[in-house]
C-alpha cells in the first residue's frame, strides 16, 4: 500500500493564512494558529508566517504578487523547505507558488492528508488515506498538465495513439481508486455485520465525535475501561474502536471512538473515511466531546455542528459533554446554552456518572417505542402500576378488558410482555 507522506522532521515551514477582505479576520488568524499546530504534529517546525487579505484571489498565485515575492525572501531568509497555504491551492496555483518559493507547497488539505498518511496503521486506515490522496490528486492533475501539448504516448497498458500522457494518468487513478473502493467495500461489510448483530441484539450504542484533541479517546477508556491510544495531538485516532460499557439499568451498551474533526476539513478525507463515519451514523445516540478550556471552543462547536448537519444526524439525541473542566476557567460554565449537558473532566473522572445518568436517560428516550396492551378484567389493575413506569397515551375499553396503548422502553416491553397485543 502506499500512502505517501511528503513532509519529515527536517522539514522548517513558513504558514500562510490568506482570506477575502470581507471574511472575518480573527477567524482567518485562529485557523492560521490551528495550521501551525497542524505543522508540528506533521512533524515539521514552524519559523515564520504571513497574513494576507485580498479583494479577490489571483488565479494564478491565490496571493498577490507583491506577497508572493515577500514570502520568496522569507523562504530564503529562513531557509524554509516548504510553505504552507490556509487555503486550498489549484494544481496551476500550487505549480507556480512552487517555481516562486523553490519549495515545497502544500494547502491545508494536503497537510492533512500528509498527517493522516504518517498515521494510519491498520488495512482500513490505510486504504482510507489512500483513497483520499487519490481523489485530491485528480482535480489537480488536470492543473500540472494543463499547458503542457497532449503528449502522444504508448507502449504497454496505454489506450495507444491518441491518448494523451494526461488521460493515461486520469485513467491509472481512476483505476486505482476503483481498486481501493472495492477493498474498503469489504471491510465496510464485515464491519456493518456486527453492527446488525447490535442492532438485532438491541445493544445501545453511542458514539463519540468532535474536535479533534478533545479528549474523545481519553473519555473512551474511562467509561470503558479501556486503554485506547490518546494523546495531545491533532488526529492521535484515525479508525474506529468499539468498546462495552455497563450502565445500570440499561445493561450492556457500546461506545465508540472515531476520527476528530477540523475547520476546513478536506471533502476528499470526508468521502474516504465514509465508512468509519458510518459507525456514528448508525448509532442510537451521539456524544459530542468539547473541550471547555480551549479559547476556540465555540468555532469548534460550530464546526462539528455543521458536520452534524452535513451528514444528516441532526435528527439523533446528541449529549454535550464538556470536557477538561479541571483546565477551564470556572465561569466558562455559565456561558453554555446547549442541553443536554454535562461538564465533566476525563482526566480526573469528575462528571462521569452525571454523564453515564445521561447516557442511560437519553438512550431509553431513543429506544422507547410505542405499543399496545391488553389487559384482561381481572388484572385491570395493574394498569395503574403501567402508568406509573411509563407513558400511556390512550386506554379503550375492550370486551373482557381494557386496551392500552402506551410508550416501553426494550427492558419494559420485556417486563410486559405477557400484555403485549
Ligand atoms: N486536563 C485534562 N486533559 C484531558 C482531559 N481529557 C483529555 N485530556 C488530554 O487531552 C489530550 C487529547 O486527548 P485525546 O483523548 O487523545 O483526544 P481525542 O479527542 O481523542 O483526539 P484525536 O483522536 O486526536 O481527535 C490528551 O493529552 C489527554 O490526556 C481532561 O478532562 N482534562
Ligand atoms: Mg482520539
Amino acid at each position: 500500500m502506499t500512502t505517501k507522506s511528503t513532509i519529515n522532521t527536517k522539514d522548517i515551514a513558513i504558514v500562510v493564512g490568506v482570506g477575502l477582505k470581507s471574511e472575518s479576520f480573527v477567524e482567518l488568524k485562529e485557523s492560521l494558529a490551528e495550521l501551525e499546530e497542524l505543522c508540528y504534529s506533521a512533524g515539521a517546525e514552524v519559523v515564520g508566517s504571513a497574513v494576507q487579505t485580498v479583494q479577490s484571489y489571483h488565479p494564478a498565485t491565490l496571493l498577490g504578487t507583491g506577497k508572493v515575492q515577500e514570502i520568496a525572501e522569507m523562504v530564503t531568509d529562513l531557509q524554509a523547505t516548504m510553505v504552507v497555504i490556509d487555503h486550498k491551492l489549484s494544481g496551476v496555483q500550487s505549480r507556480n507558488l512552487e517555481k516562486e518559493f523553490n519549495c515545497k507547497v502544500l494547502d491545508r488539505a494536503q497537510l492533512i492528508l500528509d498527517i493522516f498518511a504518517q498515521r494510519a496503521s491498520t488495512y482500513e486506515g490505510k486504504l482510507q488515506v489512500e483513497l483520499a490522496q487519490m481523489l485530491d490528486m485528480m482535480p489537480r492533475q488536470i492543473g500540472a498538465w494543463q499547458g503542457s501539448l497532449s503528449r502522444q504516448a504508448g507502449g504497454i497498458g496505454t489506450r495507444g495513439p491518441g491518448e494523451s500522457a494526461l488521460e493515461i494518468d486520469r485513467r491509472r487513478i481512476r483505476e486505482r481508486i476503483k481498486l481501493i473502493k472495492g477493498k474498503l467495500e469489504k471491510v465496510k461489510k464485515s464491519r456493518s455485520q456486527h453492527r446488525h448483530l447490535r442492532k438485532k441484539q438491541r445493544i445501545p450504542s453511542f458514539a463519540l465525535i468532535g474536535y479533534t484533541n478533545t479528549g474523545k479517546s481519553t473519555l473512551l477508556n474511562i467509561l470503558t475501561k479501556s486503554d485506547v491510544f490518546a494523546k495531545d495531538q491533532v488526529f492521535a485516532t484515525l479508525d474506529p474502536t468499539t468498546r462495552q460499557v455497563h450502565l445500570p439499568e440499561l445493561g450492556t451498551a457500546v461506545v465508540t471512538d472515531t476520527v476528530g474533526f477540523i475547520r476546513k476539513l478536506p471533502t476528499h478525507l470526508i468521502e474516504a473515511f465514509k465508512a468509519t463515519l458510518e459507525e456514528s451514523a448508525e448509532a442510537d445516540v451521539l456524544l459530542h466531546v468539547i473541550d471547555l478550556s480551549n479559547p476556540s471552543m465555540n468555532q469548534q462547536i460550530e464546526t462539528v455542528q455543521k458536520l452534524i448537519q452535513e451528514f444528516g444526524w441532526d435528527q439523533k439525541p446528541i449529549i454535550y459533554v464538556f470536557n477538561k473542566i479541571d483546565l477551564a476557567s470556572p465561569e466558562m460554565k455559565f456561558k453554555i446554552q446547549d442541553t443536554p449537558r454535562v461538564f465533566m473532566s476525563a482526566k480526573t473522572g469528575e462528571g462521569l456518572e452525571k454523564l453515564k445518568t445521561l447516557m442511560i436517560e437519553q438512550c431509553q428516550t431513543t429506544l422507547q417505542e410505542e405499543v399496545e396492551l391488553f389487559f384482561p378484567k381481572d388484572q385491570e389493575y395493574k394498569i395503574y402500576e403501567l402508568g406509573k413506569e411509563s407513558k400511556i397515551y390512550k386506554t379503550e375499553p375492550a370486551s373482557q378488558g381494557t386496551l392500552c396503548i402506551a410508550s416501553l422502553t426494550p427492558e419494559l416491553k420485556s417486563k410486559w410482555s405477557k400484555f403485549l397485543v
